[in-house]
């Protein structure tokens, strides 16, 4: 007897499941009677109801009611070679009915897990041919802090125990990453905090930036906050310095140029190690595969998820530099892991994306093509707009700054409200864009047609003019 799911039965079964669809108020009303949502005030959003996404397809979701929404935000910034690639679900199926599941952790291994391995070692800049294996990015900033400490531990520096990072950098939700990322609002609802973990200011040059300076002034006196830091603490005190290349939850932060080779500089004159939190910047996004590129340093460790499986399935992973690998490889027990860690439906999925994206020139096309269309296009559409005060960005991610007096710099004073003013117009107008306080983000999935592009930016732009009138600034 066959335990193989047959082609027909698993046809018929996904019938059963779509007949069996509820009406969207049966799914509201059951998501509010059981259902806790992430990052969310439930009682508010159980009086307004969920909105329900039933399928997906390229750059599209459609909800129960029917209505088509264009994503800008590729999810939650991951799906970067959009939805409905068979490729994945066939490299998930196989996968299922070869080898489900089995650790990594007792002298075993297993060939998805191998030939990812091998293809990130491909991908990622010469010095990375090592990877470890989580199950998101969190747990990939988790694994970090083990790697440094072990790093560090290893080379009887015992006193290297702090980690620098920045405020509204977001590192994730676990304790650890929670910590790390600089989110007061996060940090105000965690009774306990990982220690040794220290913020310098972000190089927000529109919101913080004094009159006089220009942006390359201002992005080279906040990395140089990391040298004060460390002189503070004791250069044999700190551990590493960890950052997202440009931050994205907390509203596509662009740093100018002069920012990461100053933090680089510091960090190899006091013997720090540099880590770069490339969750959301990694695979693609910057037009580079991966965004430190962009900028121009070389990290010793990167933190992947999100684009690494498109989000198809959940997978993380650490990367390491050859000078910590080594280390790390020759130091003893590595006392850290997880059920599954390397999972291989999820590894079979992330090779089935990676070769998409590399086989398929995708993360070329948003260097030479689609990304320099976009950009353009956003500031054709926002440069001379009354509300907008800034448009950061490079490849497919973008933030738009809501501004009062956009040529003085002067925000609105209540920021916050006005994104989410936007933002709803936004979802009324069947776009998904995000909103960060008062800054406005785009990050579409890689593989969106110069079409598509013109739906989002008109859009967003219908959204912003309708701020604007609201707010009577137009
Ligand atoms: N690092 C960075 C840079 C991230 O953006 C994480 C780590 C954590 O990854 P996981 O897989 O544990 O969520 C992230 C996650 C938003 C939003 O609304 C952003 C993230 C997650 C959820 C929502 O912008 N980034």
């Amino acid at each position: 007897m066959s335990y193989r799911i047959e082609e027909a039965a698993y046809m018929q079964h996904a019938q059963a499941v779509q007949s069996a669809s509820r009406s969207t108020a049966e799914y509201r009303a059951l998501d509010a009677a059981h259902h806790i949502h992430p990052f969310s005030d439930m009682g508010s959003l159980n009086r307004s109801g969920s909105r329900v996404i039933v399928k997906a397809q390229g750059v599209y979701l459609w909800d129960s009611e029917g209505n088509r929404i264009i994503d800008g935000m590729a999810g939650l910034w991951c799906v970067n070679v959009g939805y409905g690639r068979k490729e994945l679900a066939d490299a998930a199926y196989r996968q299922m009915q070869e080898l489900p599941y089995y650790n990594t952790f007792f002298k075993t291994t297993h060939p998805p897990v191998i030939e990812l391995s091998a293809l990130l070692a491909e991908l990622t800049p010469e010095p990375f041919k090592h990877f470890f294996y989580c199950n998101s990015g969190s747990e990939g900033n988790d694994t970090v802090l083990r790697i440094v400490y072990q790093y560090w531990t290893a080379q009887q520096k015992h006193t290297k125990k702090f980690v620098v990072s920045r405020k509204n950098g977001y590192h994730g939700s676990t304790i650890a990453g929670g910590t790390l990322g600089g989110m007061g609002y996060m940090h105000e609802q965690m009774p306990s905090k990982v220690g040794n973990i220290v913020h310098i200011d972000q190089p927000y040059f529109f919101g913080e930036a004094q009159d006089k300076q220009t942006p390359e002034e201002f992005a080279l006196a906040r990395a140089q906050q990391l040298e004060a830091k460390i002189l503070e603490i004791g250069a044999d005190k700190v551990a590493a310095f960890i950052g997202e290349p440009f931050q994205g939850a907390g509203g596509v932060i662009f740093p100018a140029s002069t920012y990461w080779p100053e933090i680089q500089r510091i960090c190899r004159k006091y013997d720090i190690l540099l880590v770069a939190d490339e969750v959301i910047g990694g695979f693609g996004r910057t037009g580079e595969w991966f965004a430190h590129q962009h900028f121009g340093f070389e990290p010793d460790l990167i933190t992947l998820a999100k684009g690494l499986t498109s989000g198809y399935v959940p997978m993380g992973a650490v990367g390491l530099h050859d000078r910590v690998a080594k280390v790390i490889i020759e130091s003893g027990d590595f006392n850290h892991g997880l059920t599954y860690s390397g999972h291989p439906v999820a590894a079979a999925v992330a090779l089935a994306n990676l070769r998409l994206l590399r086989d398929e020139k995708i993360v070329e096309r948003v260097k030479t093509d689609i990304g320099p269309y976009f950009q353009k296009k956003l500031r054709d559409t926002f440069a001379h707009h009354p509300i907008v005060g800034e448009i950061a960005g490079v490849g497919l991610v973008a933030g738009l700054q809501l501004a009062q007096d956009p040529a003085a710099r002067r925000r609105f004073a209540n920021g916050g409200d006005v994104g989410t003013i936007c933002r709803d117009f936004c979802f009324n107008g069947n776009l998904i864009m995000r909103a960060t306080g008062d800054r406005m983000l785009l990050s579409p999935p890689l593989v969106v047609s110069k079409i598509e592009i013109d739906e989002i930016v008109s859009k967003a732009k219908a959204a912003i003019d309708s701020t604007a009138r609201q707010l009577g600034a137009a």
